[in-house]
């Protein structure tokens, strides 16, 4: 454009400076800060929504991102968010900064659901909780904390496959990752003999990922027992065990019953760290809620941690939003409320049971020979299909399924409404 008006000129007869002038500056104009930029690639789990837009087969059914939906495929708002609405805006609530460190009211609350009420940890005040935003934001404070203030190998372990973020948030945050041993892809389930094999190799003084319930991507949890084993080999070769809980309520209806690894731990004498999110148990995915809890030797510790994490924090995003917090701070803290969330997560987490069943049932009417029991064995908000990456190729193409390359689905993404529809998918491309 410029450099048709620069020859326009010239035939226009414009003296020679002036047409320098016009042709140094149109090569200014052309010149870019950001020519070396390539393009990425789209995430590996965001991405799927972003493609799914775009589809207009009204059949299509997106199972990417692990978001609940209620049985007509729609985004669901839980009642007891709705009237914890209501509450906080007859309160005509000023919208002041919090302090760093969050809603006081929600981080105590917060520890409280996670280590439970009786806990001897938050009786000796020997924990410091941090709002976070949501549970990404929490594992990044987490991250910049360890990266910045752990004392042994800075590299993290993290279970073979993992949540795909864990990666680039520990690695952005200078922490190494590694692998141990957790899937086992022959029978679907957990690999104990591999994992605890791969920890007793681990360095000593290196930090351990745990999900804390609901593995994601495989729903594959360890049993009480095998996480007992994982607790002692992991206290033997002094590691430092990072809890990820995303999905507390979410794996077994029971907020106490989905801590009880984390509990187990802490039990057996490990000071841990916890990321907490209420995305996907509050159905508070957008409001970013979160906590970061640090578990200490004694109080004194717990206060100097705090001090450092508040550090961490005030040039990253200075203090976090206040409306999310509010709301579940309000759940948590009002006892009517807290009863009718809790009977919530036991209608959402069995909504996703029946979904398991049903996909199995229609499966076996699409004539599938194939064993699908893992279906119905894996646990919480994802089932690892065992589908490999052209299939999953074929289901968004052929289909409009849409899932991540891995072959994991979203079963909260699945409705009676599209249980068969998604059977017979499955069938035609593994039969
Ligand atoms: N940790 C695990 C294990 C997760 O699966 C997720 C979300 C998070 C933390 C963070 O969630 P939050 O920041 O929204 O609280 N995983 C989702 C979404 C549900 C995502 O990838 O962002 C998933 O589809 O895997």
């Amino acid at each position: 454009m410029a450099l048709r008006a620069t020859v326009k000129s010239l035939a226009g007869g414009v003296g020679r400076e002036q047409c320098i002038r016009m042709l140094s500056v149109s090569s200014a104009k052309q010149a870019s800060w950001w020519t070396d930029v390539e393009m990425g690639p789209p995430d590996a789990i965001l991405g799927v929504t972003e493609a799914f837009k775009k589809d207009s087969n009204p059949n299509k059914i997106n199972l990417g991102v692990g978001a609940y939906r209620d049985d007509n495929g729609k985004p669901f708002v839980l009642a007891s968010v709705r009237k914890a609405e209501e509450l906080i805006a007859s309160q005509k609530l000023d919208k002041e900064y919090l302090g760093i460190g969050g809603l006081a009211d929600f981080t105590k609350a917060s520890a409280k659901l996670a280590l439970g009420a009786d806990s001897e940890v938050l009786q000796s005040g020997r924990s410091i909780t941090v709002q976070g935003i949501s549970g990404t934001g929490s594992l990044r404070i987490g991250a910049n904390f360890l990266q910045k203030f752990f004392p042994g190998n800075k590299v993290i372990y993290l279970p073979s496959p993992s949540w795909g973020n864990h990666t680039p948030i520990f690695k952005h945050a200078g922490v190494d990752v590694k692998a141990y041993r957790y899937y086992d892809k022959n029978t679907c389930g957990f690999d104990e003999a591999g994992a605890l094999e791969d920890i007793a190799n681990i360095p000593k003084k290196s930090i351990i990922m745990l999900h804390a319930c609901a593995h994601n991507p495989t729903g594959v949890d360890p049993k009480p027992d095998q996480w007992k084993a994982l607790s002692k080999v992991i206290k033997e070769r002094e590691l430092f065990p990072f809890f990820d809980m995303a999905y507390q309520g979410f794996a077994s209806g029971n907020t106490d019953r989905d801590a009880g690894a984390l509990r187990q731990f802490i039990q057996d004498g490990h000071n841990v760290c916890l990321s907490q999110s209420f995305a996907k148990n509050m159905g508070l995915y957008g409001e970013r809620v979160g906590a970061f809890s640090l578990i200490c030797q004694d109080a004194d510790e717990a206060k100097r941690c705090e001090s450092q994490l508040k550090i961490i924090i005030r040039p990253m995003y200075s203090n976090p939003p206040v409306n999310g917090a509010r709301i579940a701070s309000t759940i948590m803290n009002t006892p009517d409320l807290n009863t009718v969330w809790l009977d919530e997560l036991k209608v959402m987490s069995g909504r996703i049971i029946t979904m398991r069943e049903q996909l199995v049932a229609n499966l076996q009417k699409e004539g599938s020979t194939r064993n699908w029991q893992h279906i119905t064995d894996q646990i919480g908000m994802f089932c690892f299909t065992g589908i490999g990456p052209d299939q999953v190729a074929k289901m968004t193409k052929d289909f409009s399924v849409y899932l991540t390359k891995d072959g994991r689905i979203s079963v909260a993404g699945i409705s009676s409404k599209n249980n068969a529809y998604l059977a017979h998918a499955m069938h035609e491309v593994t039969k």
